[in-house]
């Protein structure tokens, strides 16, 4: 081991850094798009060791990418194949700091997995309701990072509106402590927000403050067919008018999508999925009892129905039910996964326009090339659309991206732009958007973004490469 390793062995100890065996978990990326090599794989256990890490890397300018749970979508958390970077692995930091109960916070370490922030917040008799399919895996500090969405959002809000306030070591190695947890605080220009959403260019996330809910006194699940997308946006204006605030969840799910669910994993049961082009999940949670949910539901469904706005609907009628189609929604993505690489689009409209983006797409897409399927799914209650391409029946999905990648891309974004919407809604810029964000979003944004860059972090040593080339 070189000098440099030696000292940031001497940092963390010489069982948190890995240079040899098989650091695949590390080095590629979860769609399999990508792999790179780093010169060591580093996991700090204190907020001090991050900070003398970042140091020792900024005197030889050495650059970092923090990683948390390695989920992201876009190709944001491992490291290129140059061989010089170093892989900075936050899930040691992984502690509850503490939990303000009359303040409704808790305070938590950056590699906490988001799964175990909820259910510590649980055990404390209090929800944190940021929910994602990757929950199992992805941590706090690479939720933050990519300011994620997911499915509550509808209610809750995305991870930003969940943080009051945040830990972080700056790309010069000191430690900015701003766990305030106040919900007020107008003292200058607002930090937290910055970090929030960076991808690990800025800094590094160490811990947040984040905000916590009353647990719900009842939660509602139910599955609904509608013939259109238009029917689809009908029942989001129905839902917010006949629920309130108590709409916590509202996804569409088109048929393609869920045709691979039932191919991929046939226990699922997907229920009306073959006589409706898509499929609506809504959820409600309610804080004052399961039957004023249920009257709530029930009155949703049967106004629907007389409105010719759904054809038919599933009310869960237990937990495990609810679980059940929840565990359908979710598993879109692995089941696309299963079907083979596809070219993933994250895109946000307004929700007006979301019918006319889709007809006109479609029919672009479908002109363009014979046989496409398009994997249309997401979070439609925030106006944000998973709208996948997968290949044609028969064509190997790799020369399919090769081939059509690029084109496919171009298409979408700019019928986005038409709508008025942005490329990324949820999942970030990584690497996979940093040459489409060029083409996409106003110029003057990308100026005062890349002066941002320029003077937190001078050396470039922070995730470099990634939302915006720094030069
Ligand atoms: P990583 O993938 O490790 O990193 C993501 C980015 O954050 C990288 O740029 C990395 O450098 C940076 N980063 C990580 N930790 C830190 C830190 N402590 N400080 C500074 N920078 C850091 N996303 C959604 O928004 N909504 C969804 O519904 C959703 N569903 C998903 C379902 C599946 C099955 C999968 C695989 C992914 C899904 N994602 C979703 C994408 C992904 O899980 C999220 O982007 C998640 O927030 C990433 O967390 P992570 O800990 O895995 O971060
Ligand atoms: C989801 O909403 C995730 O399930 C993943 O954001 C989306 O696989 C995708 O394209
Ligand atoms: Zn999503």
């Amino acid at each position: 081991m070189n000098e440099f390793l030696n000292k940031l062995s001497t940092i963390v100890g010489s069982t948190h850094i890995q240079t040899t065996g098989d650091l695949t978990k590390y080095e590629e990326d979860w769609r399999k798009r990508a792999r790179g090599k780093a010169l060591a794989v580093i996991s700090p256990g204190t907020t001090r060791e991050v900070s003398l890490l970042v140091k020792a890397c900024l005197e030889e300018r050495v650059s970092i990418v923090p990683q948390g749970g390695n989920t992201s979508m876009v190709v944001g958390s491992i490291p290129n194949d140059s061989g010089t970077q170093i892989l900075l692995s936050m899930q040691r930091m992984n502690k509850v700091r503490a939990i303000d109960a009359a303040n409704l916070t808790m305070t938590v370490e950056s590699g906490s997995v988001l799964q175990q922030v909820q259910q510590s917040a649980e055990k404390a008799g209090f929800l944190f309701p940021l929910s994602l399919g990757s929950q199992g895996s992805c941590t706090i500090g690479g939720n933050l990072s990519t300011n994620a969405g997911g499915t509550q959002v509808v209610r809750y809000g995305n991870a930003r509106d969940l943080c009051l306030g945040l830990e972080v070591v700056s790309a010069n190695g000191e430690i900015w402590n701003g766990l305030s947890g106040l919900r007020k605080d107008n003292t200058g220009y607002d930090l937290k927000n910055l970090y929030v959403g960076s991808e690990g260019t800025l800094g590094i996330i160490t811990a947040a403050t984040l905000k916590l809910y009353p647990l719900p006194a009842a939660k509602l699940t139910a599955w609904a067919g509608v013939q259109s997308i238009e029917q689809a946006v009908e029942l989001l204006g129905l839902a917010h008018k006949m629920l309130g605030p108590a709409l916590s969840g509202f996804e569409v799910m088109g048929q393609f999508a869920l045709s691979l669910v039932d191919k991929h994993f046939p226990q699922m049961k997907v229920p009306l999925w073959k006589e409706n082009p898509y499929c609506i999940l809504l959820e409600a949670s309610d804080n004052e009892s399961e039957s004023h949910a249920r009257t709530l539901f029930e009155g949703l469904m049967q106004k629907a129905i007389e409105a010719g706005v759904i054809t038919d609907a599933v009310i869960a009628e237990s937990l495990a039910q609810a679980k059940a189609l929840w565990l359908i929604r979710e598993n879109i993505t692995m089941a696309q996964a299963a079907q083979g690489l596809n070219i993933k689009h994250d895109i946000s409209i307004p929700v007006s326009q979301i019918p006319p983006f889709v007809m006109h797409t479609d029919a672009l897409i479908t002109q363009k090339i014979e046989g496409v399927r398009i994997v249309n799914f997401g979070h439609l209650g925030d106006g944000n659309l998973h709208y996948n391409v997968q290949a044609p029946q028969g064509i190997d999905p790799k020369i399919f991206l090769q081939t059509y990648e690029h084109d496919i891309n171009a298409l979408v974004y700019d019928s986005v732009m038409k709508f008025g919407g942005s490329i990324s809604a949820e999942h970030g810029v990584g690497s996979l958007k940093v040459n489409s964000l060029k083409d996409y979003k106003d110029p003057t944004a990308l100026s005062i973004m890349r002066s941002i860059k320029q003077a937190l972090d001078p050396h470039n040593i922070m995730n470099p490469g990634r939302v915006i080339n720094a030069l």
